[in-house]
């Protein structure tokens, strides 16, 4: 007997429209054709495989859900769709497009001048130009308005001074949004300032030793003295709302994301069980093994369906509550932990091994776990929420 697809099992193609069916296979053969081949080797080597950026700029990609400025402005299920065909090969591939798109891009498209955008936005878009988008800092991870970089003004300048780490796409970024402190007549604000390469005093020292996501590039800013001009501030009311609204944009992404690394390792022990023998049957003949693949297609089903219904409110409202984004990053990229490890469970001692996707996606899912939010920040965002309680 053929074994049931989880598509066939969830349905989901129908609920689609032909341009988001179209959006989503087109991004899937590119992965499967020109990434997955090469997965396992740019773990190995600790490789983001810079060569690829202008076919992912090709494919609208960058910047996929902004309008206008040579972006592909494709509706919030579409970009879900396409982001989790990315991290079907790899949560890094991903995260490359979620920080240039979702992040960087988004900061200069909803807090940025015109002029500002008409300098940036479309090379993003081409790929021509690499974003990254520095909020975190060594002694600030989850509590961003604890912040210590500094911003101050002198004459028609910023001068900039602080660190940032562990930011995404930083040794090759041509341009970093940097959130900083301002003193503000007394009172201190957070604003963004959009700071490029080649700027004396910027310096983006890679980071090394990561055992998860690591094939996207990940390092430090490091800021001394480094002066930039008032046109390179983000003109919007001053705040942590801005750098948080941008947020909001990338999880929403990621709770589609994870469902990818998810299938990736659910398709992968489907196969396996039905070849791999042991006690003289295929290990799809057990119970247990049926239990262990029935509850990884139940998550993975629902986990769709809430990306769904969360994604057509956003197109049909323009934005989501922040808890309800919370509510999605929290479930997604939990199951999608959950059905790695079971994957890689399912595997045996092969389930280490490379050659196989779980270890790689399980070992990503622990870095997306904590990014974007910490599974216990978006606990307490609810739990705030439906309780009327702060318990950060
Ligand atoms: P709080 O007092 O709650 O809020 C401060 C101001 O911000 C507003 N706000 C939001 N606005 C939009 N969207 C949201 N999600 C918002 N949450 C809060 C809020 O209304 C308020 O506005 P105003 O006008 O009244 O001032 O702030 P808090 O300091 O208590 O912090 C709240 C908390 C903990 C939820 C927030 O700090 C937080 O989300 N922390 C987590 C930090 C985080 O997620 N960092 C991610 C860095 S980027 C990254 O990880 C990229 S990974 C690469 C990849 O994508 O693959
Ligand atoms: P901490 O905030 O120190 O938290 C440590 C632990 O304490 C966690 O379990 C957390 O949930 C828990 N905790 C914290 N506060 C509370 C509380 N109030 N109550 C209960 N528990 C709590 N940042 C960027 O700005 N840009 C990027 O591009 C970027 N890319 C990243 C890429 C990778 C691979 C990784 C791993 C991180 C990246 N980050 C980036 C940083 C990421 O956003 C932070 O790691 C995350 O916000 C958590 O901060 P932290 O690591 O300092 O942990």
């Amino acid at each position: 007997m053929d074994a049931l697809p989880l598509e066939a099992l969830s349905q989901i193609d129908g609920e689609l429209t032909e341009e988001e069916r179209l959006a989503r296979d087109s991004v899937r053969r590119f992965v499967r054709e020109r990434y997955l081949p090469r997965a396992a080797e740019l773990y190995e080597a600790e490789e983001f495989p810079r060569d690829l950026i202008p076919e992912i700029a090709e494919l609208g990609l960058l910047g996929a859900s902004i309008q206008g400025y040579g972006c592909a402005g494709m509706n919030p299920v579409a970009y879900g769709l396409v982001l989790a065909e990315l991290e079907y090969g790899d949560s890094g591939l991903r995260s490359f497009v979620s920080v240039q798109g979702s992040l960087a891009m988004y900061a200069i498209s909803a807090f940025g001048s015109e002029a500002q955008k008409q300098q940036y936005l479309p090379a993003m878009a081409r790929g021509a130009c690499i974003g990254c988008f520095g909020l975190t800092e060594p002694d600030s991870g989850s509590d961003p308005a604890s912040m210590k970089t500094r911003a101050r003004r002198d004459g028609a300048d910023w001068v900039l001074n602080g660190a940032k780490m562990w930011i995404t796409n930083a040794p090759f970024a041509n341009v970093a949004v940097v959130w900083a402190k301002v003193d503000d007549g007394g009172a201190e604000s957070i604003q963004g300032f959009l700071v490029d390469r080649g700027t004396p005093g910027f310096e983006t020292p890679r980071m090394h030793g990561k055992m998860s996501l690591r094939s996207s590039e990940t390092g430090e800013i490091v800021l001394s003295d480094c002066r930039v001009s008032e046109a390179q501030r983000l003109p919007y009311k001053p705040g942590l709302g801005a750098p948080l609204r941008c947020l909001n944009e990338a999880r929403f992404g990621i709770s589609w994301g994870a469902i990818g690394a998810a299938k990736a390792c659910f398709d992968c022990v489907q196969r396996y069980t039905r070849e791999r023998v042991q006690f003289e049957v295929p290990l799809a003949r057990k119970q247990l093994v049926q239990e262990r693949l029935v509850e990884m297609a139940s998550e993975i089903v629902k986990a769709d369906l809430l990306a769904l219904h969360f994604g057509r409110l956003k197109q049909k409202n323009g934005k989501l509550l922040p808890e309800q984004v919370s509510l999605c990053k929290r479930n997604n990229v939990a199951i999608a932990l959950d059905v790695a490890r079971s994957a890689r469970a399912l595997l045996g001692a092969n389930g280490i091994l490379l050659e196989y996707p779980a270890i790689r996606h399980m070992l990503n899912l622990e870095s997306v776990y904590t990014d974007e939010g910490t599974h216990e920040i978006h606990t307490l965002v609810l739990g705030r929420a439906l309780t009327g309680e702060s318990a950060f």
